[in-house]
């Protein structure tokens, strides 16, 4: 391989999220956030959704790492790295701290100021997320979350000001966070997450989520034509979770099984990039009867509003076995994939699946894509001289990093970069821990939030240095 696999332009960094690493929830005005109401868990004990803050639970996201006062330290790291682009996320509830006021919230509008600038001072892109799991808390409880219509118009006004004020820092935009994680509707979690949801006991839940998901893929749709709108220049993208979903067997069943499984789960792509609902969904809609609210006006704002490039997540991919329906529920029809590993959380490690996902992408939507998470959460330990040696995290992402180069180069995937998730140890969205880690950097704080919360730099550190250094060549 030489110097010219990847574009010279290529974004290597790496990704976080507001709610997962900011930490001074209530400074400068910040509202609450649902992230402010999820329970410490970890791979065997959900997360907790509780409805008020409660005195004996601990709530790993108030904390985070408190990057919202180590902001130049960590960014400063991550420039010595070498990062071309970093990710995260604005928090919507400090700029609207209940979401549905008309005007901003100044100071939480100058801490971003602050870290893109900090940002811009080692050239470094910021690549920026609207909505990462972490929506006003008040929206939830007065309105429903994203059940109800008026959120459209709030999201509107918040990205309306995100753009305008930001514009000529940030370029990369993504509008909400893994979008379809929701698809999985029988996840309290995911459901909440995406959309502020929590099911009622009759809830026909299917029915409820594909609207919630209706209600923000307008709003994705109208954010993208609000950005252009103020710098066409702005590159705005979806944001999915990409698992490859294989058939357990050539059985024909399984195959087809596998197949709608993925439709379901990534038909919020085909609806941001082509701007309309596939068939399959549409005669799902009609044939169970749902009288779900999507007007022509809304009809007419997907067709405008389609992104400009895919944003992905990739960690796994998973196994489907039919059984005796085409109704693929994530709970119920996966299997373990013999040919592959899984980590400590049971996520299954498949390099080649990332290939596959690029390829998959590609051949359906023909837009530019760009891995914003990527990544092995694994338990690490610091020596007593201050080092961690992640070899397996590693090997984890050089093997991805092949297979990546693989895509680009040798089936001509169009790539615009690459952001190891969790670049800097923070918060599990899925468990609230903080010993599930994903950094080159490492934080010194264990789940409970003890810790000098001092960064060091672990072996990984060093590797991904030399890697962004070769531009993707050297991978030793
Ligand atoms: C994605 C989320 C991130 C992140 C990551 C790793 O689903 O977009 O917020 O946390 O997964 O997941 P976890 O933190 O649960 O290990």
């Amino acid at each position: 391989m030489t110097n010219n696999t990847f574009k010279p332009v290529f974004l290597w960094g790496g990704a976080v999220a507001a709610h997962q690493l900011e930490g001074a929830y209530r400074e400068d005005g910040k509202g609450l956030s649902i992230a402010d109401f999820l329970t410490l868990g970890n791979a065997n004990k959900p997360r907790r959704l509780t409805d008020t803050i409660e005195d004996e639970e601990y709530y790993p996201n108030h904390h985070g790492i408190d990057f919202y006062h180590h902001y130049k330290e960590d960014i400063k790291l991550m420039a010595e790295m070498g990062f071309k682009a970093f990710r995260t996320s604005i928090a919507w509830s400090r700029i609207f701290p209940n979401g549905d006021e008309d005007q901003p919230n100044e100071a939480g509008l100058a801490f971003y100021d602050k870290v893109f600038n900090e940002c811009r001072k080692y050239n470094i892109e910021p690549v920026v997320t609207l909505s990462h799991f972490e929506m006003p808390y008040h929206l939830v409880k007065e309105y429903g979350g994203w059940s109800n219509r008026k959120l459209i118009d709030f999201f509107g006004r918040y990205a309306h000001v995100c753009f305008e004020h930001y514009h000529n820092k940030v370029k990369y935009w993504m509008t909400f966070n893994e979008i379809n994680n929701q698809a999985n509707y029988e996840n309290e979690l995911s459901v909440y997450e995406n959309s502020g949801i929590k099911y009622q006991i009759g809830d026909n839940k299917e029915q409820k989520m594909y609207q919630a998901a209706h209600y923000e893929l307008v709003a994705s749709a109208q954010a993208v034509q609000i950005g252009h709108a103020i710098d066409p220049s702005l590159k705005i993208g979806a944001m999915l979770a990409f698992c490859p979903i294989y058939p357990n067997s050539p059985k024909p069943e399984d195959v087809l099984f596998a197949n709608r499984a993925m439709d379901s789960r990534l038909y919020f792509g085909d609806v941001q990039v082509n701007g309309t609902y596939p068939n399959w969904l549409q005669a799902r809609f009609r044939n169970n009867n749902w009288d779900l609210d999507i007007t022509s006006n809304d009809l007419e704002i997907l067709q405008k509003g389609t992104v400009d490039y895919i944003g992905f997540s990739y960690y796994m991919s998973f196994d489907a076995k039919y059984s005796d329906h085409l109704d693929y529920r994530e709970n119920k029809d996966l299997v373990a994939n013999p040919y592959v590993k899984a980590n400590d959380w049971g996520w299954q490690i498949d390099p080649v699946g990332l290939r596959y996902a690029l390829n998959w992408m590609t051949t359906r939507w023909h837009k530019p894509l760009f891995i914003v998470e990527n990544g092995l959460g694994a338990y690490d330990k610091l020596t007593d001289d201050h080092k961690v040696h992640d070899t397996y995290r590693i090997a984890y992402l050089r093997n991805h990093i092949e297979e990546m180069k693989k895509a680009v180069v040798d089936d001509g995937v169009d790539l615009v970069g690459y952001l190891p998730w969790g670049c800097i140890d923070l918060v599990s969205a899925s468990t609230g821990e903080m010993k599930k880690r994903y950094g080159f950097i490492y934080v010194d704080q264990d789940d409970y939030g003890h810790g000098s919360l001092k960064r060091y730099k672990k072996d990984s550190y060093y590797w991904y240095k030399k890697v962004i250094e070769s531009n993707g060549s050297d991978l030793s």
